[in-house]
């Protein structure tokens, strides 16, 4: 399989041009929005996002327009949250992980090894344990939509050397996103974390700042982290998705029969995504080999033993506290 934006269905470059095409000119429109990402062109967020958007301005008959900025364009994920809560962005799928920044139980997802697979992922992020975490963040300001977009479970690359075992991630530099959880993890298993956004880590790894990092392979492979990176150790140690949040008090502004356009086409937009990084995680590995990428497939169990050793399952069991923590066991096996 060729994995290129055809794959999904799509040209992202034809669907970008799209505004050129639209029935209504923006500057008539009643609300106006800017969607900003932290993705390349080519994820099937953006190319997502954008067919959302076209529904929106159609069901609305023209009353919002959104603009999209891909690829980082209104800066690195700490910025562009800061500008969801000022209202200057209203659309961002963002991690939880990031999100922990201003929300701590917002990156609960991510404690490490807690999802098995997907069926449980997705019990748990569309019920009661999902639920939990957009009241949560609804209290720093946000709105959260229902449906949060996937990003995948997190494999390590690394330029060195594999990882097979956790002896090899003594003092092995690794990149994590800017945020407590993934820190904490890696230190306890003995690496060495650096938190620094996804717009700077290809640079990290370039200029060996950092040995490696650790992400989905739709992320490995969009980033083109392949050019700079040799081994893919499968480890599966965390899941992670893009909650789609807005600014909740411009959310609240907006009317009701606009609200519900919306969101419905957000959802719509949510379940797609999800299918589109399904297959792209589940078909990359061949196309990164065929790229020079070495694939190793660890046995877990030692790195789990070693968080337990380190406290880090009681860490942060404590830290979400026992509501959050009951809510996330409800649908994993006992973590802590
Ligand atoms: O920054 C990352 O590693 C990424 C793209 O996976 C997140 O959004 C957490």
């Amino acid at each position: 399989m060729k994995l290129t934006r055809r794959t999904l269905g799509l040209s992202a470059a034809a669907t970008l041009a799209a505004p050129a095409l639209l029935a209504w000119p923006a500057d008539a429109a009643e609300f106006n929005y800017k969607f900003a990402t932290n993705q390349p062109l080519t994820h099937p967020s953006n190319i997502r996002a954008q067919e959302c958007i076209k529904r929106i301005e159609e069901q609305s008959h023209g009353r919002i327009a959104i603009q999209l900025f891909p690829n980082n364009q209104l800066g690195g994920d700490t910025q562009m949250l800061t500008q969801v809560r000022a209202g200057t962005i209203m659309f961002f799928p963002v991690s939880g992980l990031i999100i922990q920044m201003i929300v701590p139980t917002a990156g609960a997802n991510g404690v490490g090894f807690a999802f098995k697979d997907y069926h449980e992922v997705w019990a748990a992020m569309d019920g009661a344990f999902g639920t939990y975490l957009r009241g949560q963040m609804a209290g720093a300001g946000l709105y959260v939509f229902p449906k949060i977009w996937d990003n995948g479970f997190r494999q390590v690359t690394s330029s060195t050397r594999p990882i097979n075992t956790p002896a090899d991630f003594k003092g092995f530099k690794i990149r994590v996103p800017v945020m407590p959880l993934e820190v904490s993890m890696f230190e306890a298993l003995g690496a060495a974390p650096t938190g620094i956004n996804i717009n700077e880590a290809y640079s990290a790894l370039q200029t060996k700042l950092v040995d490696g990092e650790e992400n989905p392979l739709s992320i490995i492979y969009n980033w083109k982290f392949y050019e700079v990176q040799k081994y893919v150790s499968v480890t599966n140690h965390m899941w992670d998705g893009f909650w789609l949040i807005s600014n909740r008090r411009a959310w609240e502004k907006l009317p009701k029969d606009m609200q519900e356009i919306v969101q419905r086409n957000m959802d719509q937009a949510a379940l797609d995504q999800r299918g589109d990084i399904r297959k792209l995680n589940d078909n990359l590995q061949g196309q990164l080999q065929k790229l020079g990428m070495v694939f190793n497939n660890p046995d877990t169990t030692p790195f789990r033993a070693m968080l337990q050793k380190n406290n880090y399952y009681a860490k942060w069991k404590k830290e979400f506290g026992s509501e959050c923590w009951g809510l996330l066991e409800k649908y994993t096996a006992k973590l802590a």
